[in-house]
């Protein structure tokens, strides 16, 4: 079976942009392919975060995957913490140490991310050799993702074609996984940006674990245009157009199918209508959710995801360790 991977970082409650760009992808995909699904907690401290917070976010992230229809008990699904496989960080290092320093400042997040503080760490310059670390160590085939990591899958592509025409053939070189609806799902308060579980706009992500009416309040004040026309285009009408790519991801109907069902009335209409489509699959999530945070499952699940990822990444490891001529022959 070919391997699937990805994580989402714990820092913050997830929101419906790392639903659709990451999870529901999982979800679509956990039974056709060996799927690695992990807490990157080790991104999360690229910006500060505080640590009871971040143990608390970790353990919802794991409760917020299975609620949304993450399968823990298929054979071929394996959910760990990044911190609890050395690898990660082990890995990450020697990919420091073959990557140009520009190939890492010249990326999309690390200028947004840099430019939102007046300093900024190191961490954040590295933080895409860690995540090509997250990924090669498991020979992954495929990367779900929104359209903001790209980017940083390809930088772990060229990282392993860079190293195995310099010391054979180790790493699989992996591919994003980008879903045709949903790749970018935008901030509701400024459409141009993409919607982020960091903002400190409250208006501006809906989050996975947000009550019915906090849903219906965000959505109700998204920015949209002073046109008044429905239709999808993304260059001239941003926040129109996010709202009818919600709806599309969380009714499961296609873009025109959407436009089709709003076109010709209001905005009011159609955001209420997106709000509906969002309850309607959230709710029920959130049920499932406080159902496995009570089960007091997470910790076996975490446990055999630590066994198995530190199993396979220990071999890779292995390789790599002996490829650049780390230690004794
Ligand atoms: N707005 C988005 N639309 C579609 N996909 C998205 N993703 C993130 N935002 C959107 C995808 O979600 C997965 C997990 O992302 P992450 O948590 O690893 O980091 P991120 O991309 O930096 O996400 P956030 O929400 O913006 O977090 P913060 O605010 O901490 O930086 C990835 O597949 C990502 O593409």
């Amino acid at each position: 079976m070919d391997r699937l991977l990805t994580g989402l970082q714990p820092s913050g409650a997830l929101t419906i942009g790392n639903y659709a760009g990451g999870i529901s992808q999982i979800v679509n995909y956990q039974k056709d392919y060996e799927t690695f699904l992990f807490v990157p907690d080790m991104h999360a401290i690229t910006v500060p975060q505080d640590p009871e917070a971040l143990h608390r976010n970790i353990i919802n992230a794991i409760a917020m995957y299975i609620a949304c229809g993450v399968d823990p008990d298929l054979e071929n699904m394996h959910i760990y913490i990044q911190s609890e496989n050395l690898y990660h960080a082990n890995l990450s290092w020697i990919f420091e140490c073959h990557t140009p320093h520009g190939d890492l400042t010249r990326m999309h997040q690390f200028k947004a991310k840099s430019a939102l503080h007046e300093t900024f760490t190191e961490g954040l310059v590295t933080y895409p050799d860690l995540m090509a670390a997250d990924i090669l160590l498991y020979d992954a085939k495929y990367v779900p993702t929104g359209i903001d990591q790209k980017q940083h899958v390809e930088l772990a592509r060229n990282l392993a074609i860079r190293f195995n025409n310099r010391y054979g053939e180790i790493f699989r070189v992996p591919e994003p996984m980008i879903p045709t609806i949903g790749a970018k799902i935008r901030d509701l308060q400024n459409p141009e940006q993409k919607m982020s579980k960091s903002t400190t706009n409250p208006k501006a992500s809906v989050f996975l674990s947000d009550t019915e009416k906090q849903i219906r309040k965000k959505i109700m004040s998204a920015v949209t245009d002073s046109d008044g026309v429905i239709k999808f285009d993304e260059e001239n009408k941003p926040g129109v157009s996010n709202l009818l790519t919600i709806y599309s991801v969380f009714s499961g109907c296609s873009i025109e199918d959407a436009v089709a069902k709003f076109e010709g009335g209001g905005y009011g209409d159609l955001k209420k209508g997106v709000a509906d489509a969002v309850v309607e699959k959230l709710m029920p999530v959130q049920e499932e959710y406080n159902k496995v945070i009570e089960s007091g499952r997470i910790n076996e699940i975490l446990d055999e995801g630590r066994e198995f990822s530190n199993k396979i990444a220990a071999e890779k490891y292995e390789q790599v360790r002996k490829a650049v001529g780390f230690g004794r022959i």
